[in-house]
């Protein structure tokens, strides 16, 4: 005979793994990670619980741009890499400073957007984390409804910066504690590392919360999509062209470039293949900034078995002279970074 409670222990063992998948949010993630409940875990958690509520706001301003006035366009403004400044730069910019308001966690901000980092005062006296962010990455793409990005990294504050000046913050790439990004697609993904392997959630919006999708992603070792502005062909060293013409004539590789690199490293990082923003012979250091798109793009394609590279030095070991500083960059798997850089280094 089946009794009422042997009929609920078996819709309960019915309704469990479904259960289980919508409770993995990112700040249980967090804490189950690093398996702990200790300040410094409870602190991370809730930093990246911060992130994730900046990615929904954005995510949520993305999704109605088409529909209000003044959220698309230029401001008319130049930043401090000398591009004009979108609106919604602006507005995503706003977002990371207001969500980690009065939140005791990051005492300070350094961003794409501002000449100099940004100090939230009230928080400084316990927050010793810095956030170093690109709060929309493929700008180009946003007044016409294609994928955007946000890219972060976490790093602990050093020494008392008593002068203000974050000099602490020129330290290489290995000195991040956590990188992410935030993909704004067809849905909104957030991918992240805090040096334990790399995983993805996606925004379940009626829940308003990140869900696990996929834990300690592994990327293949080579992959067939080479992903590069080849409008820059004729202002890229010979070995850069070298490399092209050799994918050109080679079998077995396909094209693939959004002008957004979080999309095209997101599809690198599932698929495989290698993202290149080399230099140009006007500008040798490219146009990626290293601290806050590279560095955290190169944590993240590291932990996953990948590879980041300027084509001499490992991304997370060049150490920069300025917050602004600018990289050239090829990143993805293995044996496909390892291809380019023999071109830079061998000629072949
Ligand atoms: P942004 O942060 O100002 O948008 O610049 C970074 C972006 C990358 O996402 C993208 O890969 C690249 O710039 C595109 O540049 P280009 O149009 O020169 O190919
Ligand atoms: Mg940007």
């Amino acid at each position: 005979m089946t009794t009422t409670s042997d009929s609920s222990q078996q819709s309960i063992r019915e309704t469990r793994p479904s259960l289980e998948r919508d409770c993995m949010t990112l700040s249980r993630h967090v804490l189950q990670h690093l398996q702990s409940f200790a300040s410094d875990a409870q602190d991370l958690s809730a930093l990246m619980n911060r992130i994730a509520l900046a990615g929904k706001l954005i995510s949520r301003h993305l999704s109605r741009a088409g529909l209000m006035e003044g959220v698309l366009g230029f401001t008319g403004e130049v930043n401090v890499q000398g591009e004009s400044v979108k609106k919604m730069d602006v507005y995503a910019n706003d977002v990371f400073i207001a969500v980690f308001e009065q939140s005791g966690l990051v005492c300070r901000l350094a961003s794409e957007e501002m000449d100099k980092p940004y100090y939230i005062p009230e928080n400084c006296p316990i927050g010793r984390y810095t956030l170093l962010y690109d709060p929309i990455d493929g700008s180009s793409n946003t007044d016409t409804n294609l994928s955007l990005g946000s890219i972060f990294a976490i790093r602990r504050q050093e020494g008392d910066d008593i002068d203000g000046t974050a000099q602490d913050l020129l330290a290489p790439g290995r000195k991040q504690i956590g990188a992410g990004y935030i993909l704004y697609g067809p849905s909104t993904m957030l991918v992240y590392t805090l040096g334990r392997g790399v995983h993805s959630f996606t925004l379940d919006p009626s829940l308003g919360e990140f869900i696990l999708t996929e834990e300690n992603i592994q990327m293949p070792e080579h992959g067939s999509i080479y992903s590069v502005n080849e409008g820059n062909f004729w202002q890229w060293d010979e070995p850069i062209r070298e490399y092209v013409r050799y994918v050109h004539r080679t079998e077995g590789y396909t094209a693939r470039y959004s002008g957004a690199m979080v999309s095209d490293i997101h599809r690198v990082l599932l698929q495989g293949g290698v993202f290149l923003y080399p230099g140009t012979r006007q500008k040798p250091e490219g146009k990626l900034r290293l601290l806050y798109e590279s560095a955290p793009l190169a944590y993240i394609i590291e932990q996953a078995g990948g590879r980041a590279t300027t084509g001499h030095t490992n991304i997370l070991d060049v150490v920069p002279t300025k917050l602004h500083q600018r990289t050239p960059l090829i990143i993805g798997s293995k044996q496909d970074v390892a291809k380019v850089e023999s071109f830079i280094q061998n000629g072949h």
